[in-house]
């Protein structure tokens, strides 16, 4: 993925790490240096809480008189930043699982994600079957059969308004008896009526656990990286309801602060599992920890 993040990432990198590198090749690091590393962070779109809590370790090594020169400075904030985005998050390890739930509110990306993972897996040879689980919005299995259809797979969808559950069980029944590698399932995102949701995406995980009891089920939410800071509320809600497995950043072509990838690991300490930034099927790739901290630290992450 270098060449897609340095390519989405690529003015966003360049302005962080300019003014990082101001501070690195300086001569005098003093107090302010590790005040101007916060308005840095902040000026990213970290969040408050991952300036802060890296601003106060630099901080502390600061007094214990680890940081004198730039290279020391970068150093220790890059130790903090993979600590943040690589230890403390899980990996996703996308080969354990067949079955993928997509959630997320509506127009954050879930149908044109599932479009993605479709065409990632149909390339690599793998059967795919998809269920088109969101039955409220009238034009919802429309959008998704035209996005899949030069895949030509296999697209279980329902009447609309009929139960997303029922229609879920028979994507679960076809794919028992289908021979097929890979489960996709779309679902719908109404936050307006949040419970009702959130009742039915309860619903929806307990027919996949009954109908393919020994199958680990991904559950992938979408978070739309131009919603900035406001988007990490909308994914704890999900996150209280729902077993969230990993997040998809997505938008991220239209996201000119990339630091929300920061605030998301952070504040939901789940791990990023995909980018998605376009609208061609071709526009997904895995997210890279090691070169987005690359990107940030030195504007560019190859
Ligand atoms: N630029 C851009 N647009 C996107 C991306 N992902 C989705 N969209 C657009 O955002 C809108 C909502 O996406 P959709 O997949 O329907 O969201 P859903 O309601 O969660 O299923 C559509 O117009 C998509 O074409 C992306 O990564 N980049
Ligand atoms: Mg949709």
């Amino acid at each position: 993925m270098f060449g897609f993040i340095s390519k989405n990432l690529k003015s966003f990198f360049s302005t962080v790490s300019s003014k990082l590198n101001l501070l690195f090749n300086s001569n005098k690091i003093d107090q302010a240096t590790i005040q101007e590393i916060e308005k840095i962070l902040l000026s990213a779109d970290t969040g408050l809480a991952v300036a802060r809590q890296i601003t106060q370790k630099l901080q502390q090594d600061y007094n214990a008189g680890k940081i004198a020169t730039g290279l020391e400075l970068k150093e220790l904030l890059a130790g903090y930043l993979q600590e943040l985005l690589i230890n403390s998050s899980l990996t996703l390890d996308s080969n354990i699982s067949k079955i993928y739930l997509l959630v997320g509110i509506n127009g954050s990306g879930k149908t044109t994600l599932l479009g993605k993972l479709a065409h990632k897996y149909v390339q690599a040879g793998k059967r795919v079957l998809i269920v088109a689980g969101d039955t409220f919005r009238s034009a919802a299995v429309q959008q998704l059969a035209q996005l899949v259809s030069p895949l030509k797979v296999t697209v279980i969808s329902g009447a609309q308004d009929s139960a997303p559950s029922a229609v879920i069980y028979r994507g679960c029944e076809e794919f028992k008896t289908g021979h097929y590698d890979i489960l996709l399932i779309d679902t719908a995102g109404r936050l307006q009526a949040r419970e009702d949701l959130m009742r039915e995406l309860a619903k929806v995980e307990r027919v996949i656990q009954k109908q393919l009891p020994a199958q680990k089920v991904t559950t992938l939410l979408t978070i739309d990286a131009t919603l900035g800071q406001n988007s990490l509320d909308q994914a704890r809600i999900f996150g209280t309801h729902v077993k969230v497995d990993g997040i998809v950043l997505t938008k991220m072509d239209g996201a000119s602060k990339g630091g929300i990838a920061l605030a998301i690991v952070d504040g939901l300490k789940l791990p990023i599992a995909y980018i998605s930034a376009g609208e061609k099927l071709t526009d997904l790739e895995s997210f890279d920890a090691q070169a987005y901290i690359t990107g940030l630290l030195s504007g560019d992450s190859q």
